[in-house]
């Protein structure tokens, strides 16, 4: 009996066969310039495995129809997949209720939608902490909210690591403080933030704590209970499902109260040309017809994640991120940004004297997509005083085979260009 339980348990375990994951990625065996691709920039969008493609196409094919608004059958299977969708995303990030799952177009869309309507609540004076590592999509709302409410953003500062300097956070804390918006993972620089500790300073002074998730849902398991968060979200598209689809969790409690950022279908209880109420949660925050192929095949793709031994994936990104920065540091004049002690999955970094984007011009005439640029993070770039990087942004179905690849590119092209 106890042999036949252990034989269970081991055909059960998952393991981490990256042959077996690359398979899944149909364009992981394309060319690009008569070269095998080297897909090295999943910080700005991940691929999709057939999984993902085939429920799209799926649903299409057989399942389209508009949700929430009809008797017939195809509406109720497109609404039963679109709130079956909703549940696999709050079990997997372990939401207390589904109904604080609420469906976005992306990250982007979900901190505006966060800016205006905790916006509502704000008041001349009160202060928004960010910090200097911040994306655009979590600088500008909230400048845009501070021009039009008299609130004030306050920015902490990181070290020359790449580090949040987490006693100058602390120092920005006041009564005063009613929002902190932070990255948990720098699109730029890897740089891993110490969330559980800006989440419980924070609330010590009442202030709502969110958290971009953009860059580290693919890469670790979220647990926003665990976390206590108030607000963590993220981006379909980075997390291997499609584009036009995000997510934003967000306490029961709070989102009851907000108002809503849109206005139109399916948001409404009631309405008459004197007045509007508001429906119930998740429904008051997703104003017209949402993007239900979209929501369907993110949650394949975090069914597909589920398959995947998490925690084995989290070690390999690691030590490939690790393998990757220490073999371009045997490069002459390269020069790592971003070198934070807790960091995964992206390396940054510049060559003195060249401009990255010819460097990345010849990495993709050898088959290399790497990113170039600031990676909308000016502000972080400027405390740098460089124009931009180049940045290798890894998923788990990058190999070291691959970084080699890179680094005999690299040598070729400063050959090239020196
Ligand atoms: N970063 C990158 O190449 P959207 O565009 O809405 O899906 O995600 C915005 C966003 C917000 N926060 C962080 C930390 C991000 O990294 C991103 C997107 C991409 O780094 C595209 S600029």
């Amino acid at each position: 009996m106890g042999f036949l339980i252990f034989v269970a348990a081991m055909i059960a375990k998952k393991t981490f066969n990256i042959e077996a994951i690359r398979e899944d990625f149909p364009i992981l065996h394309t060319s690009v310039n008569g070269r095998p691709l080297v897909y090295f920039d999943n910080g700005a969008t991940s691929q999709k495995p057939k999984q993902v493609i085939e429920a799209i196409d799926n649903y299409y094919e057989s399942e389209n129809s508009n949700v929430h608004r009809g008797v017939h059958h195809l509406s109720q299977l497109a609404t039963n997949k679109y709130e079956d969708a909703r549940r696999t995303i709050q079990q997997y990030i372990n939401a207390e209720h589904s109904e604080e799952i609420i469906f976005t177009k992306g990250t982007t869309d979900g901190l505006n939608m966060l800016a205006f309507s905790i916006g509502q609540t704000l008041e001349v004076g009160d202060e928004i902490i960010i910090t200097e590592m911040e994306h655009h999509s979590n600088i500008v709302p909230w400048q845009m909210l501070c021009e039009r409410s008299g609130c004030k953003l306050r920015v902490a500062p990181i070290n020359s690591k790449g580090e949040l300097k987490l006693d100058a956070f602390c120092s920005l804390l006041s009564d005063r403080t009613k929002v902190v918006s932070v990255t948990h993972i720098s699109n730029t620089l890897g740089t891993i933030n110490p969330i559980e500790e800006i989440i419980e300073a924070s609330h010590r002074y009442g202030a709502v704590v969110i958290i971009d998730g953009a860059q580290s849902i693919q890469h670790m398991k979220i647990d926003v209970q665990t976390l206590d968060c108030d607000f963590y979200l993220f981006s379909g598209h980075k997390v291997f499902g499609p584009t036009g689809i995000g997510i934003v969790y967000g306490k029961k409690k709070i989102m009851e109260v907000l108002t809503p950022y849109q206005g139109g279908g399916d948001m409404i209880e009631t309405v008459s040309f004197e007045k509007t109420t508001y429906n119930v949660l998740p429904y008051r925050f997703e104003a017209g017809t949402p993007n239900i192929a979209g929501a369907i095949a993110l949650s394949r793709a975090i069914e597909y994640l589920n398959t995947l031994p998490l925690d084995e994936i989290e070690k390999y990104e690691k030590e490939l991120q690790e393998y990757a920065q220490n073999e371009l540091c045997k490069i002459d004049d390269v020069r790592i940004i971003g070198k934070a002690s807790n960091k995964t999955s992206v390396v940054s970094f510049i060559v003195d004297g060249i401009h990255p984007f010819d460097i990345g011009t010849l990495l993709d005439k050898q088959g290399i997509a790497v990113r170039t640029g600031h990676h909308c993070t000016q502000p972080l770039m400027k405390i740098y005083g460089i124009p931009g990087t180049i940045r290798i942004s890894l998923a788990f179905y990058n190999t070291k085979e691959e970084v080699d690849i890179l680094i005999n590119a690299l040598k070729r092209s400063l050959q090239m260009l020196r």
